[in-house]
């Protein structure tokens, strides 16, 4: 089943990609047949049943952390741009595409697009925040955004498999772990797994559990393979090892 579902999903996915490669986002004027390939591309993109979403049964001690995920897309100009259920309405979401896009084309990155946490303020310290955990921890995914993101993790941070926003936010080679290079250039989604977990619109579901395989002790690397900026740092340490290197970056 999941497997199956993975697989609709790369294809919508590839897809979508494909159609928007033939049909630059910035073009004013989509054919009709265009748009309406586009809108048979995505829809299969959002066929997923609904995945754990509570805290239930963790050993003592053990804490939930919550990566929250957000967007800012306008579903009216997403849906019309990319492809009907890319931004779904009723979350959070005011930005029209042409503004996100060009914030993209002239920053790199879109601030609305973003995990949180991502900035520690306080005790006068800003910087980003690495997410520290114990063994046993385990991370909840909540995409309060109205668009799909991924949580991949990758031992470089790099670009995603949606290839326009590569070059745009200064990612012209795609993380492995998110893309495969098809033999035309074209790029496709790795499979969905723990390490690469696709969270749907308004959707929470569990994350990997520190200690494990998928997230090892030390610090591992996690992005948006969607969005090549939305990237965070976990580290995962034993809970009686001492903090000296907490302030380290
Ligand atoms: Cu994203």
């Amino acid at each position: 089943m999941n497997e199956l579902k993975s697989n609709i999903r790369w294809l919508a996915v590839s897809m979508s990609a494909t159609l928007l490669l033939m049909f630059p986002l910035r073009s004013g004027a989509q054919s009709k047949s265009a748009s309406e390939e586009i809108k048979v591309a995505l829809p299969a993109f959002r066929t997923n049943a609904s995945k754990p979403a509570h805290n239930s049964g963790t050993q003592a001690g053990t804490q939930t952390k919550t990566i929250r995920i957000w967007d800012a897309c306008d579903p009216v100009t997403f849906d019309a741009k990319v492809g009907p259920g890319t931004c779904i309405a009723g979350h959070h979401g005011q930005t029209i595409f042409d503004d996100f896009f060009a914030e993209v084309q002239q920053d790199r990155v879109a601030g609305g697009w973003r995990f949180n946490p991502l900035l520690n303020t306080t005790d006068g310290i800003f910087k980003l925040v690495r997410l520290e955990l114990a063994p046993g921890d385990r991370i909840s995914l909540e995409n309060v955004g109205g668009e799909t993101h991924t949580f991949t993790k990758v031992e470089e941070f790099g670009g995603g498999f949606f290839a326009p926003l590569n070059p745009l936010t200064g990612n012209p080679e795609p993380a492995p772990e998110c893309a495969r290079v098809l033999a035309d250039g074209s790029l496709a989604p790795q499979p969905e797994s723990d390490t690469n977990q696709f969270v749907e619109a308004g959707e929470t579901e569990f994350g990997p559990i520190a200690g494990t395989r998928a997230l090892p002790l030390g610090v591992t690397h996690w992005q948006c393979c969607i969005h090549p900026w939305m990237r965070i740092n976990v580290a995962v340490r034993d809970r009686d090892q001492d903090h000296e290197h907490e302030h380290q970056n």
